[in-house]
């Protein structure tokens, strides 16, 4: 088999790039070693900058997401008994974020890989990538104990965190920035009316929470938890009423509760590998770095890196202009160490840090007090949060 790209990971990356690099007339196969089902079966991210939701449009895979995705004009910090809301289209000149689940942008992708013919090889197990040094990489792996073996002119991995793509970097090339939080965050989705019609994010003496949303009848909630925290020992209702106690009063008695519908714990870290690329391996997405959820960036990251990484390819494809590949790697990261510095602080300002005790909590309060006082600060957290320019 051969192909100009060979792609590890069929995530939102992989199927987005995979997706543009096909609308530009370049062929790609893409190597994914779970199931489509147990792909789709994740539940992640659920807020799209409006950087991603542009991109997906011009990937032709917007109409669902136009058609069923929530658009928000603010969001909600919730602190010290107070509630305020962060005009984010009123402080940035009308910017605003599409509520649409990472889930439904990755079944959009697949349908549209679907119908145009792409190449997305499930179940693929064992993919190696070889000769990244040389102009002629080929990536291997096996399934149903069959090998088989791809040739490419360039290797995107997209393979998230856990990924082969960034181990397959000699470890003398590569330098790995990494905090690791102290706790993590259990969430909950459940088909009930979400709480409000924009987010909450309330910082609480006993922990964050985080309400949002799928749909006007689907909801997604978060508390933060400790790292060694038991799963098992969450009920639907032990997770109902913790949420109500970090919440204002008001909005904790219009909370609607029912089953949950998935449950899972999520640990935090930030990390980011540095360079991004290795001779013609390229990394794009979790693959090449990591953000705690706080800032709603770990998807959107994943798209600039992808309308980086696919403008360079088209570029050597169409006009032979290596530029633009050669200068992937610190394009991305001045974008992402960005995201990361957010993201980090988001965390840092809404999260309970048992070892900073109370001096902790009341310099968050004084921070989030100025925040709501400023509209320098205001306007500062909102063209963050909407997502800056690629
Ligand atoms: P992904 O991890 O989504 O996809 C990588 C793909 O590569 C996977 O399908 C994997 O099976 C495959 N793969 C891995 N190794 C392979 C190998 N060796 N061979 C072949 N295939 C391989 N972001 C937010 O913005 N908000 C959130 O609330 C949020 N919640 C999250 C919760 C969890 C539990 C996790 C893990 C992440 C969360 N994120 C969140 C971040 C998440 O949305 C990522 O940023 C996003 O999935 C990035 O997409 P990809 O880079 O495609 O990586
Ligand atoms: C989500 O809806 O899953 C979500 C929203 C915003 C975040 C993190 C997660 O910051």
């Amino acid at each position: 088999m051969k192909t100009k790209v060979g792609i590890i990971g069929a995530g939102p990356s992989g199927l987005l790039l995979s997706q543009i690099l096909h609308l530009a007339g370049i062929d790609s196969v893409v190597l994914e070693r779970k199931s489509r089902d147990y792909v789709l079966s994740r539940i992640r991210a659920g807020v799209l900058e409006q950087g991603l939701a542009d991109m997906l449009r011009a990937a032709e895979v917007g109409k669902r997401m136009d058609a069923e995705g929530l658009v928000h004009e603010g969001v909600n910090l919730a602190f010290d008994g107070r509630l305020e809301r962060l005009d984010l289209a009123g402080l940035t000149g009308g910017k605003t974020v599409m509520v649409y689940g990472q889930t439904e942008v990755t079944h959009d992708l697949y349908e549209a890989r679907d119908a145009m013919g792409g190449t997305v090889i499930h179940e693929a197990d064992d993919v190696t990538p070889h000769g990244l040094d040389t102009d002629r990489p080929y990536l291997t792996w096996t399934k149903g104990g069959e090998a088989f073996r791809v040739d490419c002119d360039f290797v995107a991995a997209c393979d998230g965190f856990h990924g082969v793509g960034r181990q397959s970097i000699p470890k003398d090339r590569l330098v790995e920035h990494e905090k690791v939080y102290p706790f993590g965050w259990l969430g909950v989705l459940s088909r009930t009316r979400p709480v409000d019609h924009e987010l909450i994010y309330a910082n609480h003496e006993r922990g964050f929470a985080l309400c949002s949303m799928r749909s006007d009848v689907l909801s997604r909630y978060y508390v933060q938890v400790p790292l060694d925290t038991d799963i098992g020992q969450w009920s639907d209702d032990r997770f109902w009423e913790e949420l109500k106690r970090r919440l204002p009063q008001e909005v904790a008695a219009r909370l609607e509760t029912g089953p949950s519908i998935e449950k899972s714990i999520a640990p935090l870290r930030s990390f980011v590998a540095e360079p991004l690329s290795y001779g013609r391996l390229f990394l794009a997405g979790d693959a090449g770095h990591i953000v705690p959820p706080t800032g709603a960036k770990g998807l959107n990251l994943a798209a600039s890196d992808v309308h980086y990484l696919s403008r360079a390819l088209i570029a050597h494809y169409h006009e032979g202009d290596e530029s633009a590949l050669r200068a992937y790697s610190e394009k991305a990261l001045r974008r992402i160490w960005k995201a990361e510095r957010f993201s980090w602080s988001m965390t840092m300002l809404l999260h309970r840090f048992p070892a900073e005790g109370s001096f902790g909590q009341r310099i968050q309060h004084a921070e989030l007090d100025y925040l709501f006082g400023s509209k320098a600060a205001m306007t500062a957290m909102a063209e963050n949060y909407v997502g800056l320019p690629y």
